[in-house]
């Protein structure tokens, strides 16, 4: 069967690479997927992730061989690849790609007969870029923080410029870390990609610019103008970093057309666009279609995430991101994350109950709401909200008492509702009040999971057609991006997915549940504060 006009979405997350196709109807035609460390062992990667204590990486070539293979997998479908209209997509935010003075002849002579990773080994200053698990960079947030405000005001006053005080994670201090630390690496770089724009600069065969919702993860850019800060940059980088990370463009923005090496090698169209590609975060709101204040996301993947649109950017210092909108440069999302998301999980499930969620499901059942006043604190990798460095489990009796141990379904219990209620507890701070919350990303197809959030957050739960909203979301801004770029103008995104499936409400709250939770949340929010 041949189907027209279709739209094709990417997303490459922390553990593999993803492919949705849908029609104009936004139908899902084809979805397709490479796990990194299945399918791509040779990188030795963990959950996609090279992780040398805090500093942690992932093979820039690792995701060059994964474009090639996604490619061949749609290539053998029954779609066929030139009725592909534009191409878009979402990564893991933050992370960056290092390339040197090769890179741009490389991407424009690509020869067909040749894989991608054959041609593009050499065109890295640094084979492993820094991705979003690293927590290496404190001294280097603390001075960029100094820089723009000084010692009492400066995290303030970047908030209010980039949309975040300065964090370990976001770019701008990692490039610090590196133009620092290894500035002949840095002399050698022409470009600094972030790995969303590292994915379209392949499928172009050129640089392709940072979008302004993914750019806004960076402590490098002003949220409200889409440019650089010269001053932050100058403390990042020196003079040269403008140059390197070239000039931030609304995610609607065309990055080119496809180069001739798909067009060759796997039947794409010559003037099929590619659409600039934003984080997974902005790919997942976009997925969701979600443009009122009070449906709020919460995306559990590697990391848990939560957030929501918001037409006016009012960042604090305290806690949580201020993102440019992926759907309207005019607007913003805003987000929170925790670290510990589903790998924190499935270590639980693995130590407790035998690695089968069906076994944790039925443990969970034995134990009531609230675990007998039991708390627990999973912190398997330093966490971003709360900041907490030490790494390990911290498990409390019901009189607030450190204990060593619970029975498994207590440990089951406690490590999804101490989840949730910090979600709760920190994502009221960034002002987040949902009427409704739609759950996504991978987890988000555990019925007890998403019931649990509706008694912890006493709202109900829905989910959306597929819980892969970022490569959605990808899809749908390639065909946003597509219709923008035909009638010359901004066009509203809503116009575009009104014919988007919506989500439905999977688990109500228990009311009784719920009121448990709200009474342990005062001293939930103690005992995580000791932490800190
Ligand atoms: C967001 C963040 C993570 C990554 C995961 O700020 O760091 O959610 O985007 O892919």
């Amino acid at each position: 069967m041949k189907y027209t006009k279709n739209y094709l979405g990417l997303d490459l997350s922390t553990q593999g690479l993803k492919a949705v196709v849908i029609d104009s109807d936004l139908q899902i035609i084809f979805e397709t997927s490479v796990n990194f460390d299945k399918e791509l062992s040779e990188f030795g990667t963990e959950g996609g992730a090279l992780i040398d204590g805090e500093t942690v990486t992932a093979p820039s070539l690792m995701f060059v061989k994964a474009l090639d293979m996604v490619m061949e997998k749609l290539s053998e479908s029954a779609l066929n690849l030139s009725d592909i209209k534009s191409v878009s997509g979402s990564a893991q935010q933050h992370g960056s790609v290092w390339l040197n003075e090769k890179a741009k002849d490389k991407l424009a002579t690509l020869d067909p007969d040749k894989t991608l990773a054959e041609q593009l080994e050499s065109i890295f200053s640094m084979n492993n870029g820094p991705i979003w698990m690293d927590s290496s960079t404190r001294d280097y947030c603390l001075a960029l923080e100094f820089v723009i405000g000084g010692a009492k005001d400066g995290a303030k006053k970047l908030a209010k410029i980039t949309g975040s005080r300065a964090f370990e994670r976001f770019t701008g201090s990692q490039i610090a870390k590196y133009f620092y630390t290894t500035p002949e690496v840095y002399a050698q770089t022409e470009r600094i990609s972030l790995i969303s724009s590292f994915m379209p600069s392949l499928l172009i065969g050129d640089f392709a610019e940072i979008d302004f919702s993914d750019g806004s993860g960076m402590n490098l850019m002003d949220i409200n103008s889409g440019q650089w800060n010269d001053k932050a940059l100058n403390y990042a980088g020196g003079e040269s970093l403008k140059q390197k990370l070239g000039t931030p463009k609304a995610s609607h923005e065309v990055a080119g057309n496809i180069s001739s090496y798909f067009v060759e090698k796997y039947g794409f169209d010559k003037n099929c666009k590619i659409i600039l590609f934003s984080g997974d975060n902005p790919n997942s709101l976009a997925g969701l279609a979600v443009t009122g204040p009070n449906d709020v996301i919460v995306s559990m993947g590697t990391s848990d995430t939560i957030f929501g649109s918001t037409p006016k950017a009012s960042p604090s210092e305290k806690s949580g991101h201020v993102f440019v909108s992926p759907m309207n440069p005019k607007e913003f999302m805003v987000m929170l994350v925790r670290q510990n998301g589903s790998l924190t999980r499935e270590k639980v499930r693995d130590q407790w109950a035998d690695g089968s969620w069906e076994t944790f499901t039925e443990m969970l059942n034995k134990t009531p709401a609230g675990n007998n006043g039991n708390v627990g604190i999973y912190i398997y990798t330093p966490e971003i909200t709360p900041p907490i460095k030490n790494t390990g489990v911290f498990r409390f009796d019901k009189f607030g008492n450190e204990v060593e141990s619970f029975s498994a379904e207590e440990e089951v219990r406690a490590v999804y509702e101490s989840q949730f209620m910090s979600l709760r507890l920190h994502s009221k701070k960034i002002g987040l009040n949902p009427d409704m919350i739609i759950a996504t990303g991978g987890a988000s197809v555990d019925k007890a999971l998403t019931q649990m959030i509706a008694d912890v957050f006493g709202k109900p739960v829905a989910v959306g057609e597929t819980p892969d909203s970022a490569a959605m979301g990808a899809a749908y801004r390639a065909l946003h991006g597509y219709v923008c770029d035909q009638a010359g103008k901004y066009i509203p995104y809503t116009d575009v997915t009104s014919k988007a499936v919506q989500p439905v409400v999977v688990s109500e709250p228990n009311k009784k549940n719920h009121s448990i939770y709200s009474k342990l949340l005062g001293k939930f929010k103690k005992l995580e504060k000791t932490l800190s």
